[in-house]
């Protein structure tokens, strides 16, 4: 091999599976990689995906190839689930993905090839994974602060002031819902603002939708998105099924593409498959299929829409149970879906998983699910022992 490689930092969320799986001390407690868990500890197989499974395996008649678009039936499914009531027509374009994941990466790809000036503004903190991922397709990222963890405050005016440092043709990438890693969403006056801003200035929305339905509702969670496209008029959106569906290593996602009229919706699509080709040719076909049965059939759609809430209110129920338990949590309970940062040192974080048997990342983020009515205590009791 050339001499050029350098060996690479591993992901510092997926090494804590393993470091987790290894502590043998009982009581450890994981609030580490962003994965949903019951009481129990577990990430189960939702009850209308094992039976979406159960159809697809008695009925599927070929696995011959798609296409670089994927699922078309599951693309459309998800149309009125993300956008609403909202007919954007010929001017909604995009296709299915591998994950999220790889709808950013065809995102960022996108950007390059029709603006390679175009900078992408991002707040911070963010999923580490975010920058890779825009730095891969060649971009240029500005960074302003989205948050102070010390407070647990939004930073919204250093939203809008780099907003209104942008130029045309710039784009900000913008967390739909349940921020990952900090919890804080806009609010709709907010959104409204972002995206009036964003429209004056001609900048084009980003915007990472992973989360929908695990924050506040299926609708109350796309309702920034849908504030900016409404408003912007154009924008692009990275959207996963993985934590929602818990479909996770299926590896489901979709990217949609709104432009301002049709003619150049065609366009962009014809880019986007061209850009899948380029990247992994076809999306894995498992997953979306499942979200395709379930969605088409009401049963299903609403057995999962009942899951989905079942998580929803144990996450907010964790939410309330920390807020309660000790008044520097309190601003937990505002807050949205998995991941809330704690205001720790990376001292402070080694501490609490060598004394304690607590694994989380070094930022301080921790996964809600990841706690329960019994370890609570235990786990408040620890970062009390801390100051
Ligand atoms: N965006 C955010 C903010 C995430 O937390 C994740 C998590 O994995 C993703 C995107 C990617 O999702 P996926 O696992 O579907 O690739
Ligand atoms: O932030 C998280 O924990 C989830 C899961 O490379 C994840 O988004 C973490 C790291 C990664 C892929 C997914």
């Amino acid at each position: 091999f050339p001499g050029g490689l350098g060996p690479q930092p591993a992901d510092s969320l997926l090494a804590l599976i393993g470091a987790f799986r290894a502590d043998r001390r009982a009581g450890k407690i994981d609030v580490g990689v962003g994965v949903y868990r019951d009481p129990q500890g577990r990430t189960p197989v939702l009850r209308a995906v094992k039976e979406a499974e159960r159809r697809l395996v008695a009925g599927q008649e070929t696995k011959a190839y798609l296409g670089p678009e994927g699922d078309a039936g599951f693309f459309e499914a998800l149309k009125p689930i993300i956008f609403g009531d909202a007919d954007h027509g010929a001017r909604l374009v995009g296709l299915q993905t591998p994950g999220g994941t790889g709808a950013l990466r065809l995102a960022a790809e996108l950007i390059a090839r029709f603006n390679p000036q175009a900078r992408i503004w991002v707040g911070e903190p963010t999923w580490p994974n975010h920058h890779p991922i825009l730095q891969a397709a060649g971009l240029e990222i500005m960074a302003y602060q989205h948050f102070d963890v010390a407070t647990q405050r939004l930073t919204f005016a250093r939203a809008l002031d780099a907003l209104s440092r942008a130029r045309r043709g710039d784009v900000a990438l913008l967390h739909g819902c349940c921020h990952n890693p900090v919890g804080a969403d806009f609010d709709m006056t907010q959104w409204r603002e972002l995206a009036q801003l964003m429209r004056e200035r001609g900048v084009l929305p980003l915007i990472d939708l992973a989360y929908q339905g695990l924050g506040r509702g299926l609708d109350e969670d796309a309702a920034g998105a849908r504030i900016l496209l409404e408003t912007v008029g154009e924008g692009l959106l990275a959207y996963s099924c993985d934590k929602n569906f818990g479909l996770y290593r299926e590896r489901v996602g979709a990217l949609y593409a709104l432009a301002g009229e049709a003619a150049a919706a065609g366009v962009v699509q014809s880019n986007l498959l061209a850009l899948a080709r380029a990247n992994w040719s076809m999306p894995p076909d498992h997953g979306a299929a499942i979200v395709r049965v379930i969605l088409s059939d009401p049963a299903l759609a609403a057995d999962w829409r009942t899951e989905l809430a079942e998580m929803r209110d144990r996450i907010r129920g964790i939410r309330a149970l920390l807020a309660d338990a000790d008044p520097r949590l309190a601003p937990l309970r505002g807050q949205q879906g998995m991941f809330s940062t704690l205001p720790l040192t990376p001292q402070q974080v080694a501490r609490l998983r060598d004394e304690r048997g607590i694994y989380m990342p070094a930022s301080g983020r921790i996964n809600l699910a990841g706690l329960t009515a019994e370890t609570i205590p235990t786990f408040v009791d620890a970062l009390a022992s801390l100051r």
